[in-house]
Formats: C-alpha cells, sequence, structure tokens
C-alpha cells in the first residue's frame, strides 16, 4: 500500500483516520512553556525521589543522582556492567512503592551473556554517605528474560508497580527475534508480572497453559513504556512494525498479535495481516502510520494542567514529539502532538505536576531535561 501513487495513498490516510487510528494528530499550539534544566549523555529514564531530587539513567550505563533545585549531578555507584551496543544500555529506573522505608531501586539494563545477550531486572539500596557520595548498596538481579539471544534491538525494559504495591510489571521485548512475541516458554515479546523479588507471581493467567508463569500478556513488539492509570488500568505503548505503533489496554492472558497481525507491516516490505475483529487477538487502541517511534509513557493525574488530568504522554523518537492521548474510561484517543525539535525519550510528571520530558540524545538531539510549566 505504502507504495502506492499519491493518488491512492491520500484517500487512504483518510479512511484510516476515521477508523481511530492511522493518521497522526494535527499539530497543535503549545499550552506549555519549556524551561532547560540539565544536559545528559544519551538519557534513558527518570524517577523523582521523595524530596524532589531525581535519579536519571544514561544509556551507557550511568545513573546519576540529580538535584534540579542546584543542578549538581552525582553518579551513583554500584550499577553492573551493563552492555549499552545498539539499543541497549541501562534502562528504567522506578523506587520501591515503600521507598522511604526501604529505600530500594529497581532498575533494569541490557547484559551480555554466555549465549548472547537479554535485558535483566536489579535491585539496589539507595544511600548516600555524609560526604555525599551516592551508591546502591547490595545490588542484586533478581529477573533475567529468557533467552538471551544474538543482536542489539528490541530489549523493552520498562517497569512499572502495581497500583496496590504488591506486583512488578516488567516489559521484555521480543528482541527483532518476531516468533518469540509467541512462543509461551519465552519471555520476549511480553508483559511479565513478577513479585517485587522478582519471582513469578502467583496466579498469572497464562501458566496453567504452559506459559513462562511470569507471563500476563503477549504477542507484544519493543514495550518502551507502561503505566498505571487512577482506575488501576495498565497502558502499554510499542514501537511496531512499519507503521503499527501502538497504544494497548493490557488485560490479563491476552493476544496482542505480533507478528501474527498488525495494522502496520514488516519493514523490508512484507505484509503482516491487520487486525480484524474475528482473528482472537486483542487490537490496539490507538496506532500510528507513520510511525512516532515512541520511547517512554506517562500517566498524568497532576494539578498544574487541569487540561491534562487522565492523559497519557508518549516521548516520540523519529517524531521528535510529546504526544498526548486522552483516556476516558477503557477508550483512548489522540489530543495532541507538539513538536519538541529533538528525539523524546520518556515524561515523568513532577511532584508539583509540572512535566519532565527527557530527551535521549541519538540522531543529533540533545540528552536535555526539560521542565514543561504552563503557558502565559
Ligand atoms: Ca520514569
Ligand atoms: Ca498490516
Amino acid at each position: 500500500m505504502r507504495q502506492s501513487p499519491l493518488s491512492f495513498a491520500l484517500p487512504f490516510a483518510l479512511l484510516a483516520c476515521a477508523g481511530g487510528g492511522a493518521a497522526n494528530s494535527q499539530e497543535t499550539p503549545k499550552p506549555f512553556k519549556t524551561a532547560t534544566i540539565a544536559d545528559f549523555d544519551a538519557p534513558w529514564a527518570m524517577t523523582f525521589l521523595p524530596d524532589g531530587r531525581m535519579l536519571v539513567t544514561e544509556k551507557k550505563g550511568e545513573m546519576l543522582l540529580f538535584d534540579p533545585k542546584n543542578g549538581t549531578k552525582i553518579p551513583v555507584a554500584g550499577i553492573p556492567t551493563v552492555d549499552s551496543a545498539g539499543q541497549g544500555g541501562l534502562m528504567d529506573v522506578v523506587l520501591s512503592p515503600d521507598f522511604a522505608r526501604d529505600k530500594t531501586v529497581y532498575f533494569s539494563f541490557s547484559e551480555a551473556g554466555a549465549d548472547g545477550k537479554g535485558v535483566a531486572l536489579a535491585t539496589g539500596s539507595f544511600a548516600q554517605a555524609s560526604d555525599g557520595k551516592a551508591m546502591l548498596d547490595n545490588v542484586k538481579i533478581i529477573f533475567r528474560a529468557t533467552p538471551y539471544v544474538s543482536g542489539n534491538g528490541h530489549y523493552s525494559g520498562r517497569i512499572a508497580f502495581s497500583p496496590d504495591g504488591k506486583y512488578l510489571f516488567f516489559t521484555n521485548g521480543e528482541r527483532q527475534k518476531f516468533d518469540p512475541a509467541q512462543d509461551p516458554k519465552a519471555t520476549l515479546g511480553k508483559v511479565l508480572r513478577l513479585n517485587r523479588d522478582g519471582t513469578p507471581a502467583a496466579g498469572n493467567p497464562l501458566a496453567a497453559r504452559g506459559f513462562h508463569p511470569a507471563v500476563w500478556s503477549y504477542g507484544h513488539r519493543n514495550l518502551l513504556g507502561i503505566a498505571f492509570d487512577d482506575k488501576g488500568q495498565l497502558w502499554e505503548q510499542e514501537m511496531g512494525p512499519k507503521g503499527g505503533d501502538e497504544v494497548n489496554l493490557i488485560k490479563p492472558g491476552l493476544n496482542y498479535g505480533y507478528p501474527a497481525v498488525s495494522n502496520g507491516d514488516h519493514y523490508d516490505g512484507r505484509d503482516i495481516p491487520d487486525h480484524s475483529a474475528s482473528d482472537g487477538y486483542e487490537p490496539p487502541k490507538l496506532w500510528w502510520n507513520p510511525a512516532i517511534s515512541p520511547g517512554g509513557l506517562a500517566y498524568y493525574n497532576g494539578a498544574m494542567f487541569p487540561a491534562w488530568k487522565g492523559s497519557l504522554f508518549i516521548g516520540g523518537l523519529s517524531s521528535k514529539a510529546l504526544i498526548r492521548v486522552k483516556i476516558d474510561g477503557t477508550s483512548a484517543t489522540k489530543a495532541d502532538q507538539w513538536d519538541m525539535g529533538a528525539r523524546i525519550r520518556e515524561a515523568e510528571q513532577g511532584p508539583d505536576g509540572a512535566l519532565w520530558v527527557l530527551e535521549d540524545g541519538g540522531s543529533g538531539s540533545q540528552g536535555r531535561l526539560l521542565k514543561l510549566t504552563p503557558a502565559g
């Protein structure tokens, strides 16, 4: 279809737009002003500490304790050896739901093993010495994707805690190997539900059918964002094949179709059948054609931007955009797409309700940390 002359392509695009998925939103005016807070080296993720400081990961394997009040950056010691080739690196960082008491930090990274490479999930206990040095003590790898394979792509590695704090959801990408997303024994191409110690949670929906006991949902490609909304629903975005980037509402046990079906097609031009009503696969709530290359996902419920309450924010890589998706119950609609002039890796709601955004540093983008506050 994409080889069609323009006269055929244009009506197709309009038709697809009416179907609620394909065309990008019109560029909308920015209701925010942007302050540059810091510059990092290919940052990947950020999270706020209870005192307003932040932990920021950089792809090459560094974690930094950053204070937005005075701009100080302190390296956090204790990070294991990271394999940062290709799309690999030090990835997500999330605090334990009981961080104030247990000081536990969860983080993900790619590593090289004897049989290939994979994404790992680790914990460490945050500490800062009286001389200011910061570290993670007692670092433990609590979960590894299976199997480890060749290549440097589609690790995923996003982390989110359930609203009750009992479970940890972890994403494993399909490593550009396609079929593992449908392989019951592999954790690749899956959303996983773990206990806080990294063991598979009891009662996962597919264990009785012979799946790896950690699997919560499957048929995913490169899952670069997961976030719970106020109702406790789990939203996910994934970098799909060409023209198939998705926002999904994740429900236990469902098959989201990749690589058997997708509203996009393979980047080498091979067709992938689109989702259809009776195919048994769970369709995306939204998809994008052309691609936005989603890099991160945040749920916003802050007070600073009342109009944004109940929205998802997606950092766009190739689209160099910040994208807002409005949630209404179980449905989602494209609300805004703002040109940011740089690849956006992730967004995060700050303690005061400002929206914080990280550029990812690739393809000529800087790696700036930006703070968005209401315009005017
Ligand atoms: Ca984050
Ligand atoms: Ca398709």
